[in-house]
């Protein structure tokens, strides 16, 4: 009997589907993970430290913006792990935002790692929060610490992740202080061993809310395993070409898990068969 079945909640989430369309062979590997972050948090420097020389650069399709990809093992999981461009917002209004979100929305990572400067906590957190309106998989890297303590900033590590809903590392990643406990997180909420709870925006003006729930209703019934309804209604409401399209081209359709589960590499299912 195949045990990967579509109610099983530490199977990976990530769209091999879609995947592919993004330039990502997920062959041999059992989770992909995405980093994220504003530029000149550390960003490079944590991938280094993660992946050391199982690593390579190329573009991402047809865009003329350049990714590293690179690979590891972790508690016999092994992972694929993607940079994104280094970015303040998700709105989609550079090339670099549009190629981070489409990542996140479309390639589904079983993990986002949002890396941010912990002595500029504020202004990151713009970014954070909307990572976290599209996905429910996150863990902060709060890095930069060796310069947050020399400047004698003190953050209450445990109240921010029960904040956000989400694991909160803090690291100093060019001395590579903290990247065991960064991959312990990465590999729990992987597995769903660690359930985030991310924190969204939930009021709203009451219209507006009437009118997202009332489109994020039909996008549930057309979309079953849709898991940001509500964000992508948002954006529906926006007139976000990039969205309309998607649901037109019903690349928004690949995003359900029975379809990732159909089409997921062989090495995937093996894995799990044997669990
Ligand atoms: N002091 C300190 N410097 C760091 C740390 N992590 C990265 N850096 C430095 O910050 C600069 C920007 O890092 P980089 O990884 O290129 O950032 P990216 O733009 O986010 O990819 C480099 O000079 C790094 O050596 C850290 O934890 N502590
Ligand atoms: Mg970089």
């Amino acid at each position: 009997m195949n045990s990967f079945n579509a109610n099983c909640e530490n199977c990976p989430v990530h769209n091999a589907n879609n995947l592919v369309k993004l330039g990502i062979d997920m062959k041999d590997f059992d989770f992909v993970i995405a980093l994220a972050g504003n530029p000149n948090t550390g960003k490079s420097t944590v991938f280094n430290a993660l992946t050391g020389l199982r690593q390579h650069t190329g573009n991402w399709p047809g865009k003329t913006v350049t990714r590293a990809e690179g690979g590891f093992e972790f508690n016999g999981h092994k992972y694929k792990i993607v940079d994104l461009p280094g970015t303040y917002s998700l709105l989609s209004t550079s090339t670099d935002e549009e190629v981070a979100r489409n990542f996140i929305l479309f390639g589904q990572p079983d993990v986002t790692v949002i890396v941010a400067d912990a002595t500029r906590l504020e202004r990151n957190l713009n970014l954070i929060l909307q990572v976290l309106e599209i996905t429910d998989r996150a863990v902060l890297c709060l890095n930069l610490m060796d310069e947050a303590e020399r400047n004698g900033i003190e953050i209450d590590i445990r109240t921010l992740s029960k904040e956000l809903g989400i694991p909160v590392v803090p690291t100093a990643a060019r001395q590579k202080e903290g990247i065991p406990d960064l991959l312990q997180y990465i590999d729990e909420v992987a597995t769903g061993k660690y359930k985030c709870k991310p924190r969204r925006i939930k009021k709203r003006d009451p219209k507006l809310q009437k009118a997202i729930k009332l489109l994020s209703n039909e996008l549930k019934q057309l979309f079953p395993n849709l898991p940001n309804t509500e964000w992508v209604a948002l954006r529906l409401l926006e007139g976000d070409q990039e969205i309309i399209k998607a649901i037109k081209t019903g690349e928004l359709e690949h995003l359900e898990r029975t379809e990732l589960l159909s089409n997921a590499s062989d090495s995937i299912k093996k894995e799990k068969v044997t669990i």
